[in-house]
């Protein structure tokens, strides 16, 4: 595969740019090759500047639930430009989104509309701060929630292919006030919660964990921190900057049937655009600036532009509700394909990750948590991902990430994957 000019372009890019990429996985150190420069997308396509193909099951890394360029998103965006790219003033536009999203998931009674996931989340566990008078937050490792202080520990995504799994730069004495609990281990979050007596503010956690792999909840684990958050005056956040709009039109708690007091949201929300928000309990969301004296604020919030892409997106996921059940099922398909001996398969709806887990004898098949999915061999994955990139195909370039299905990837193009998923593993 000829990939002259994403070299020279990556040669530039290293000159002026931390590793050439504006965020660490895009540079594709886990995988031992360089990274493809995208030059434009369409539908489940991307293009790259040599002019090479790829299916694409990266999908911006989530957002693109309908495929890229989505023609309705894209005209309304360029309806929306004509008429101004920012105000820093309120707009209709931001009512119809935020009435959107609370239709979609009524829990969210009350909202902000920030830029970016990491905002979302940060904004939200200080709003939990501000409620509760409290300081201290529990995280799951292998969670990911941003890159805002607080919660760069034990960090799932880019940090897990890193040789060190917290960031440099963050005082201690931000870490102090994260505790962090082994996904699905009630154990963990109990013995926290008593010795912490009084002191956590908030449990946050992915309710499908989406960045250390996919990680779905163990059966009763998302209702126990319901329910324990509940006993001990704590408020449980969901973060779903990836699993809103992605699992189900209402999210997490459509999904899980399980509710909780604020949630985040990213990636779809935004129609491909950089938008986030966060919200829940009317009560809670109450402490927001100027309503309360929780601060937070931002130039670009509610930007028109994004704003429009998220609610022609969510237009269309509201009309059309047979698009969840198709990319589940396409994502159901991947999943057969991948099944093997030496292969650990988790999926949650079209979230969808295999982890390569030879040897593993007896407990093949279960990556439950943080530590387990640390377990796999990165050098098999490598081997996959190249193999998988050479055939045209691209899925995420780190094992701890998702695989993440489109309703733009039809049923052909899930069968040729699957071929190809046939030659890869073995
Ligand atoms: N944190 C993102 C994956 N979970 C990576 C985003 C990107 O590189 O664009």
């Amino acid at each position: 595969m000829e990939q002259r000019r994403s070299k020279q372009l990556f040669n530039r890019a290293q000159q002026l740019i931390p590793g050439g990429v504006n965020s660490p996985v895009r540079a594709f150190r886990a995988v031992g090759r360089q990274p493809f420069f995208v030059e434009r997308a369409q539908g489940p396509w991307l293009f790259d500047a040599d002019g090479n193909r790829y299916l694409d099951y990266v999908c911006s890394w989530g957002p693109g639930i309908l495929g890229h360029a989505h023609p309705r998103v894209v005209e309304a965006v360029q309806r929306a430009c004509t008429g101004g790219l920012s105000f820093g003033a309120p707009t209709a536009g931001e009512v119809e989104l935020a009435e959107r999203i609370s239709a979609c998931v009524p829990d969210v009674e009350m909202m902000r509309l920030v830029s970016s996931g990491t905002e979302a989340v940060m904004s939200a566990v200080r709003v939990a701060r501000g409620f509760t008078g409290r300081d201290k937050i529990i995280k799951f490792s292998g969670n990911y929630h941003g890159h805002s202080d607080g919660l760069l520990v034990k960090a799932g995504s880019g940090l897990m292919t890193q040789s060190v799994p917290d960031s440099a730069g963050v005082p201690a004495g931000y870490a102090v006030c994260t505790l962090t609990a082994v996904y699905n281990d009630t154990e963990s979050v109990r013995r926290l919660m008593e010795e912490n007596a009084g002191q956590v503010a908030a449990v946050v956690v992915e309710p499908v964990a989406a960045n250390m792999g996919v990680v779905p909840p163990k059966p009763g684990f998302l209702a126990f921190l319901r329910q324990i958050t509940q006993q001990t005056g704590a408020l449980l956040i969901f973060d779903e900057v990836i699993t809103g709009f992605r699992l189900a039109l209402g999210g997490a708690s459509e999904y899980t049937g399980v509710h909780a007091d604020l949630y985040t949201f990213g990636k779809i929300v935004g129609g491909g655009m950089p938008l986030a928000a966060y919200g829940g309990r009317r009560d809670v969301m109450a402490c927001v600036a100027p309503l309360g004296a929780v601060y937070q604020a931002g130039t670009l919030s509610g930007n028109p532009v994004a704003v429009t892409a998220g609610i022609e997106t969510l237009k269309i996921l509201m009309e059309d509700k047979g698009i969840y059940e198709r990319i589940d099922r396409r994502a159901e398909r991947l999943e057969a394909a991948f099944c093997r001996k030496g292969l650990t398969v988790n999926r949650a709806g079209s979230l969808l990750s295999a982890f390569f887990t030879p040897d593993w004898g007896e407990r093949e098949g279960s990556v439950t948590n943080y530590e387990e999915a640390c377990q796999c061999d990165r050098e098999a994955f490598a081997a996959y991902f190249n193999r998988m990139l050479e055939r045209g195909i691209y899925v995420a370039p780190s094992q701890f990430e998702a695989m993440f299905v489109s309703d733009a990837h039809e049923d052909e193009l899930i069968e040729r994957t699957c071929e190809a998923i046939g030659k890869s593993v073995s």
